[in-house]
């Protein structure tokens, strides 16, 4: 039961080196991410976390958060029907139109498909903390594994991460409770990706010896 967790990077240089404006760039991102759902279908994962947006993107000037909001939302419409759809996240930054809409998406997206689209909004490590221990503060005699596993934003060990635009880092992109996801970095702005660039990531990604922190078997 594979799950994946994809960072599409790199939008708004893809933009700007084909001369489209942000929401040109966007558009074909969705178009590609549809596509990229059914390479990751075909390839067996069962779970596809996207990461929409980090809380830092909050800050960008207004018509570029419109521009992402509008764009994944966009992408759920088109595909709700033949996939289960989910989301999790710093879900106070999203506007309630956006949210109201994903409600409805994900309660008539089709629960029998065999395979799950999540999309993961405002991630931020600090806030994820921040906003587990006001929820739970006062309630619980004391903070277990178990209970900062269900309330994470990514609600399952992640195995496997593709980031796409070139950066080596996980800004604040990283699943809290998967600290043995094993993570790919692609030089490619995310509307470049081709099915050959995902087939040599999985092939990068499954080869690894996985330890879990003890010594080899
Ligand atoms: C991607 O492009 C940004 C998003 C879809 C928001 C989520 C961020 C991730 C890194 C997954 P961009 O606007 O950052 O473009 P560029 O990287 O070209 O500046
Ligand atoms: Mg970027």
């Amino acid at each position: 039961m594979t799950n994946l967790m994809l960072l599409p990077d790199g939008m708004r240089r893809w933009s700007k080196a084909n001369g489209v404006s942000l929401d040109g760039g966007y558009k074909a991102m969705a178009d590609k991410l549809i596509e990229f759902m059914g390479w990751a279908r075909e390839d067996g994962v069962k779970t596809l976390y996207i990461t929409t947006s980090s809380a830092a993107n909050f800050s960008r000037p207004e018509p570029a958060v419109t521009t992402f909001l509008v764009a994944f939302n966009d992408i759920v419409r088109r595909v709700h029907d033949d996939l289960n759809f989910d989301f999790s996240g710093s879900l106070h930054l999203v506007p309630e139109q956006y949210l109201i809409e994903l409600e409805e998406l994900r309660d008539k997206s089709n629960k029998e498909s065999g395979f799950t689209l999540h999309y993961i909004m405002g991630m931020s490590l600090s806030e994820e903390v921040v906003q587990i221990f006001n929820k739970l503060n006062g309630k619980i005699p004391e903070m277990t594994e178990e209970i900062l596993a269900e309330n994470a934003y990514v609600p399952q060990n992640v195995d496997y991460l593709i980031r796409t635009g070139g950066a080596i880092r996980m800004s604040s992109f990283f699943p809290l409770m998967s600290p043995y996801a094993e993570l790919h970095f692609s030089p490619v702005l995310f509307p470049d990706i081709t099915r050959a660039d995902f087939d040599a990531a999985m092939k990068d990604l499954r080869r690894r010896e996985r330890r879990y922190g003890n010594y080899p078997a």
